[in-house]
């Protein structure tokens, strides 16, 4: 079979968790989901093509134009929940012009399946992994089995639509994504500061139950050691990456994997800066370990500075563990950021305040106030089915309700307040003078400095003070030029 996989560009959408700027100044990613699927379909033995339409600036025309001349049988789309009406409208427009199938993957799919695949474009959705599912659904499309038989499918048959139940899979079997369909050398995330730059997933699910993520209490399902450092080693030979940013939910979940992991990129001499999630309950040999293997950046999920607010969100850790563990990062050289929710279960302007203040006092590399939202799955939004009976995602999903802020019950701050309580956080915390001076002395390259500096400005200047839509809103794109000369010299990948 001939599988082409597309990944669509998107726009900022008023209910998502962080301000405009912050989501526009993100960063350039590759789109790893699809890379794992265009992985697994090739090792089954099918032809597969990825077109990171979002990277390389490419319309819905452009993206038409690849797909004539590669010919495809199916075509597949990674779906979020959120993202979900504009990538229906790209599988709408492309499925007018080619006769093809559909199949849509995704988290959203885990939680909406059958509301996902009512939309008539939309043949088949793989409800979990890929793993087993997609080599089934290739061979069951050329005829080789039943669809009945394909597992963890979701399709139409007779006017409804199954759902064939997902099995567990293992992730140490999955083959390394395929980053040889990327263009690796144009991704880039805001605190980069190597060429060329990559996101991995070493491991799936995390065993804790914060209130607002949906990973919680989901099995924690590692790659082993050497498959991760493998990966890595890849990464640095095959694609000249220097740069990684693990997005595992918390890289340090289970002690021991993370030395060995740490061990393995020392041992194979690869001189690779890395950053990770992480939470704060881990010890300083641990911490010393990841500095010598080239950790350069944690991310800690810090969330706020009121102890009342921290239990309500059943966090787990507690004020000192932070504070000994940012101090720990930074003696040992490494960047500490801190993930920070506003607007949580409690949230006043003064708890507001105080983290604000408790994240000056960390006096952290970089800060994120993420507004705080009932996503899929999370406990928040199980509650808030509940009690009200309404699921707004579950309307969005089936295309009955539109982008909106979204109501928090649980606090008796206003969306309003919190867009500008946000906005308020990030200006007071980047504008102290100690610093910008210790963060410009820090910046390794003139675009990252660029980067960063109209990343500043911009929250200052054009951040208003609740977001709004953004009809022209495009992700902040490093290199224009070379992306010209890429789309040139790679006419067909
Ligand atoms: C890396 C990453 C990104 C990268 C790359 C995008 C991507 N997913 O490839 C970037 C930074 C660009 C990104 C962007 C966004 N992301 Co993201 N991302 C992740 C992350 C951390 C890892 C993805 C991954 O590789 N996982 C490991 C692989 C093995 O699992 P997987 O992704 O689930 O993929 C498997 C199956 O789902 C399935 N599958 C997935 N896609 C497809 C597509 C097809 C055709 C098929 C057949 C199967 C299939 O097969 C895969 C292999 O088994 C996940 C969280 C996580 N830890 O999983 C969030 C996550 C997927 N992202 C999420 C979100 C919300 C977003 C954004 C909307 C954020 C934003 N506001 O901009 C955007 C939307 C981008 C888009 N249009 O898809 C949510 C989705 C939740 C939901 N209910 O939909 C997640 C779960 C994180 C979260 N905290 O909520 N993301």
């Amino acid at each position: 079979m001939r599988f082409a996989l597309i990944f669509n560009p998107f726009k900022y959408k008023v209910h998502e968790e962080n301000l405009r700027i912050v989501q526009k100044y993100f960063g350039m990613f590759p789109p790893l989901s699809l890379a794992w699927v265009a992985a697994i379909a090739r090792q089954a033995g099918h032809q597969v093509t990825l077109i990171d339409a979002r990277t390389l600036k490419l319309s819905k025309e452009e993206v038409l134009d690849k797909l004539k001349s590669f010919k495809p049988d199916i075509i597949g789309f990674m779906m979020t929940t959120y993202m979900f009406p504009e990538t229906l409208e790209w599988i709408r427009y492309l499925k007018k012009v080619l006769k093809v199938k559909v199949v849509i993957g995704g988290y959203n799919l885990r939680v909406y399946p059958r509301e996902s695949l009512s939309h008539p474009e939309i043949d088949y959705g793989v409800i979990e992994h890929a793993l087993d599912t997609i080599p089934q659904l290739l061979s069951a499309l050329e005829g080789k089995r039943k669809l009945e038989e394909v597992v963890g499918l979701v399709y139409k048959a007779n006017g409804e639509i199954r759902i064939n139940p997902a099995q567990p899979v293992d992730f140490e079997k999955f083959p390394h994504p395929a980053r040889d369909l990327l263009p690796n050398e144009l991704y880039a995330e805001f605190p980069t500061e190597r060429k060329n730059f990559t996101v991995m997933v070493t491991s799936l699910g995390c065993p804790y139950s914060c209130s607002f993520c949906e990973a919680g209490q989901t099995a924690f399902n590692p790659r082993s050691p050497e498959t991760v450092v493998g990966e890595m080693e890849e990464c640095y030979f095959k694609y000249g990456i220097r740069e990684i940013d693990i997005f595992d939910y918390d890289f340090t979940i289970d002690r021991k994997r993370t030395i060995d992991i740490c061990r393995g990129i020392k041992n194979r001499n690869l001189d690779l800066l890395w950053a990770c999630r992480s939470r704060v309950d881990i010890d300083a040999e641990l911490l010393q370990e990841m500095k010598e293997a080239g950790c350069g950046r944690i991310y800690y999920g810090l969330e706020t500075g009121s102890q009342d607010v921290l239990d309500k969100l059943r966090k787990g850790i507690t004020f000192d563990q932070i504070r000994k563990t940012i101090g720990i990062t930074k003696e040992l050289g490494m960047k500490a950021l801190g993930f920070f929710l506003v607007g949580a279960p409690g949230e006043t302007k003064k708890t507001v305040k105080r983290t604000l203040k408790f994240a000056k006092e960390l006096d952290l590399d970089y800060v994120q106030f993420s507004k705080c939202l009932a996503k899929p799955l999370t406990s928040l939004w199980k509650q808030m089915v509940q009690e009200t009976g309404e699921d707004y995602w579950r309307d969005w999903v089936l295309g009955k309700e539109v982008d909106r802020p979204l109501p928090r019950p649980w606090t008796d701050l206003t969306n309003e307040q919190l867009d500008r309580l946000a906005k308020r956080a990030y200006v007071s915390y980047h504008s102290r003078p100690s610093f910008l001076l210790r963060s410009t002395l820090k910046v390794r390259s003139f675009t990252e400095f660029k980067r960063k500096f109209l990343g500043y400005l911009e929250m200052i200047f054009s951040q208003e003070n609740m977001s709004k839509k953004d009809e022209n809103f495009v992700a902040y794109h490093e290199a224009p030029k070379r992306l010209n000369f890429y789309w040139k010299i790679s006419k067909f990948k």
